[in-house]
């Protein structure tokens, strides 16, 4: 499959598939992000205080886009306390040549040039019920203010949130939106992240799922990593070509690692990483976070939105004998 037949079916789907815009997406069925504040213990399921995710927007979209963020303030309700509210938070949007090219930005980490391209807006949060269980919104901002990146879908946008200070955890949602005050879907846009940090559902029979896409056919295996986990049941591999792969799952404080070869049919197809919570365990409050990277290293993008839909396991036809 060449590149721009690729795009062609990326966009196709992309627009295809609603609720594309919000982050955590609606088929990742994850309640919320996390970043926790800069002073804070990593054991509470964040390995470095940061988080940074990429909106894509179709070139065809000329009118102004926003980003919006649920309950960016940290404290009050839906945000994790450890101790006093004490944190201090930014959030910086980027665009501009460089700002999500950059690999420092892809590793997802506060290293190097991850704050590449310009400084479009930003923002520092803390204890403020003016925010709290609220949305606020960035923007207008015109969709060419984005980093042009025609094989990642048009003009792509990054956000980066910083933990400053403090020792609580963050969590929050976003939404790139056609509106200042509302979230209104940008057709065909979506968002991609590299390294992914998120609160898992208390409710154990609640799965969740992350989607990459094996883009290309010179992949020959993946290596998953997790941190944090707390050993809170199972996280496993399901695609076209297979039902359920396990992955090693990470307990406190500490990454874990395996891979897994990827299988012919499942070139040019998405992944679904399930992650099925232990039902005896019932942890609450999990943090965790999880990449995936080739076998060179490079870290896929994972999708707000299943490209091809939610992959379903076919079985290979047997031979009958007559
Ligand atoms: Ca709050
Ligand atoms: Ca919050
Ligand atoms: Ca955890």
């Amino acid at each position: 499959m060449n590149k721009a037949y690729q795009l062609l079916v990326f966009l196709f789907f992309a627009v295809l598939v609603a609720q594309a815009q919000p982050v955590p997406g609606a088929d990742e069925n994850i309640p919320n992000l996390v970043t926790f504040g800069g002073d804070s213990e990593t054991y509470w399921g964040d390995d470095n205080f940061c988080q940074i995710i990429f909106f894509s927007v179709p070139e065809t979209h000329s009118a102004p886009i926003y980003i919006r963020v649920y309950d960016p303030d940290i404290g009050g309700g839906n945000d994790e306390q450890q101790g006093e509210w004490d944190t201090r938070m930014r959030f910086g949007i980027y665009g501009g040549k460089g700002s999500c090219s950059n690999q420092d930005a892809r590793d997802g980490n506060l290293d190097g040039e991850y704050d590449s391209g310009s400084l479009l807006d930003s923002k520092s949060f803390d204890d403020d019920p003016e925010y709290d269980l609220k949305w606020y919104t960035f923007g207008p901002f015109n969709p060419t203010e984005g980093e042009y990146l025609p094989e990642d879908g048009g003009y792509i946008f990054k956000i980066v949130v910083e933990g400053l200070s403090g020792g609580d955890g963050n969590l929050y949602r976003l939404f790139l939106s056609s509106q200042e005050n509302a979230n209104h879907e940008v057709e065909g846009a979506f968002a991609y992240y590299f390294k992914y940090k998120f609160r898992l559902h208390d409710d154990v029979n609640q799965i969740s799922h992350i989607y990459p896409y094996i883009n290309d056919s010179s992949t020959v295996y993946i290596k998953q990593s997790n941190f944090d986990w707390d050993n809170d049941g199972v996280i496993m591999v399901r695609s076209i070509d297979r039902k359920g792969s396990l992955m090693k799952t990470s307990g406190d404080d500490h990454w874990s690692h395996s891979n897994f070869k990827i299988r012919e049919r499942e070139y040019y197809s998405s992944l679904d990483i399930r992650m099925v919570k232990n039902k005896s365990a019932r942890i609450k409050n999990n943090n965790v976070v999880i990449r995936l990277e080739n076998q060179d290293g490079e870290g896929l993008k994972l999708y707000s939105v299943p490209i091809g839909g939610i992959p379903k396991y076919i079985p290979k036809a047997t031979h009958v004998k007559d």
